[in-house]
């Protein structure tokens, strides 16, 4: 990311192609005196921050190019800490992109992506966190993952790694002070008192790690992969579950023969569903390459589906076919209970029980891929088998780079306890301490590099 702060970026900040109106932003210290040179009304008025002004754009020749409203907010009270002017446009690709040549032809410079909210950070208006936040929230598809969003957004997150920053630190001076006895203003201050700090702070970064794995299923989808033998009717499930005749479902076994994907939204959880080619011994080279492809796809599954055929009087292959694939998250759809009206759950756990000994009635689910009620009952329960999706009320990280600088600093901190407890000398403890500090601070932005800056706005589209 360039730090080209002196400059006035600009960039359409509505998504490409026809609307009813568009958004160009600026920003930088030229903003509004390059807004007053395309839009000369402007000069005539008296401007103030925060309010918008109707006025016409008017190209090189003078001649009109549409009527807009500008809205300004001045330096220091705008989202990226500068001054600001947003063009609300009719939302015709020929006007926003002749306004967005009009405002390079008067001496903006195109922005990158995420260069508005590089410069929030910058600023100081907002932390590396809450910049991530920005990107979730503008992604979310579904009701927790924008309140997830919206949450990290507002500092929740940023707080908790700001106070084992600010703790962090505080042993650190601490063991510091031992070294060099010159630091004033520190008592020397018991190991014991320390150990017990350090493992305080390691409990809540274990909490901040721990809450990752719901953290990204909220925000990218659980994904749930359907397997099963030829014809059980895994993609009439399919089909059920996304409300979308999206897979050809037919009697002849060995009919789906690749991936099927597709996304769905229920109760507020977003899911990615997989339909796949059924398992089996084949001599059939395409439906060996797809079986072999159900086998991989399974792998990647937050929660596996085997689907079962209630008519199917043994299910041994079946259960020889799940133990290859097998997951650690598994649920048991037993379809095409419309043909066996007289099964109960009972009798059909207990007859899975004799092929799997340890599943539970809470993994058994009876399902028809007739029955439309048999949708909410599979995603409820996929739910329950995550678990956690529910716990939104915590503090939720949700980026892998968070995750990944959180957990090398509770390794860090894991290898200092170590150091305390033996009774090392401080320099060591010291040295791996330092390494985590550093490591929480690149979470939030009060340590980064290049690399950090890419791999935060790499990302993000233009006009954000
Ligand atoms: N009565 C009834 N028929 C079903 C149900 N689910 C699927 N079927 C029928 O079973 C047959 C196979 O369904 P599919 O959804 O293609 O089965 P599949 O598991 O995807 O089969 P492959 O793609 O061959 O692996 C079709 O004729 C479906 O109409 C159900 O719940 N009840
Ligand atoms: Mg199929």
């Amino acid at each position: 990311m360039r730090i080209r702060i002196e400059e006035t970026i600009c960039a359409i900040s509505t998504p490409p192609g026809k609307g009813g109106i568009a958004v160009i932003r600026v920003s930088g210290p030229a903003a509004l005196a390059t807004a007053k040179k395309i839009a000369p009304g402007l000069n005539k008025k008296q401007i103030e921050s925060h309010k918008a002004y109707f006025c016409e754009i008017i190209d090189l020749k003078n001649a009109k190019v549409d009527e807009v409203l500008v809205t300004y907010f001045v330096h220091g009270k705008s989202f990226t800490g500068e001054e600001v002017i947003e063009i609300s446009c009719h939302g015709s690709t020929y006007i926003t992109q002749k306004i967005l040549d009009l405002l390079i032809e008067n001496g903006c410079s195109m922005a990158d992506r995420g260069e508005f909210t590089f410069r929030a950070f910058m600023n100081n208006r907002i932390d590396l966190v809450q910049a991530e936040s920005v990107l979730s929230l503008i992604d979310s598809q579904n009701e927790l993952s924008a309140k997830m969003a919206l949450r990290q957004l507002d500092g929740h997150i940023s707080k908790q790694f700001l106070k084992l920053e600010s703790d962090l630190t505080w042993c650190l001076a601490h063991i510091e002070a031992s070294i060099d006895f010159s630091t004033e203003g520190l008592d020397i201050i018991d190991n014991s008192v320390l150990i017990e700090k350090v493992k305080i702070i390691l409990k809540e970064i274990y909490q901040l790690i721990n809450s990752y794995q719901s953290g990204r299923l909220l925000k990218d989808g659980v994904k749930v992969v359907l397997v099963g033998e030829p014809n059980v009717g895994k993609s009439s499930l399919l089909n059920l579950l996304l409300q979308n005749e999206k897979a050809i479902v037919t009697e002849i076994a060995g009919t789906t023969r690749d991936i099927i994907e597709g996304a769905t939204v229920h109760d507020g959880v977003k899911y990615l569903i997989s339909d796949t080619a059924g398992l089996r011994e084949t001599t059939d080279l395409v439906e060996k390459i797809g079986v072999d492809r159900s086998r991989q796809e399974a792998l990647k599954a937050d929660v596996l589906a085997f689907v079962l055929d209630v008519n199917e009087r043994d299910w041994e292959t079946s259960f020889a076919l799940f133990k290859e694939v097998g997951g650690s998250k598994n649920l048991f759809l037993v379809n095409k209970v419309d043909q066996a009206p007289e099964i109960s759950k009972a009798e059909i756990t207990k007859k899975l029980q004799s092929y799997q000994a340890n599943i539970n009635p809470e993994q058994v689910i009876l399902t028809s891929a007739l029955d439309p009620k048999a949708r909410s009952s599979v995603l409820d329960n996929v739910k329950t088998t995550i678990g956690s999706l529910s716990y939104l009320e915590e503090a939720m990280i949700s980026s892998a780079r968070q995750f990944e600088k959180a957990k090398y600093a509770a390794d860090m901190i894991e290898v200092s306890l170590k150091e305390l407890e033996k009774n090392s000398g401080a320099e060591f403890v010291a040295m791996y301490l330092k390494d985590a500090l550093v490591s929480l601070q690149q979470i939030l932005g009060h340590a980064y590099d290049d690399q950090i800056m890419d791999r935060v706005f790499k990302e993000f589209c233009l006009g954000k």
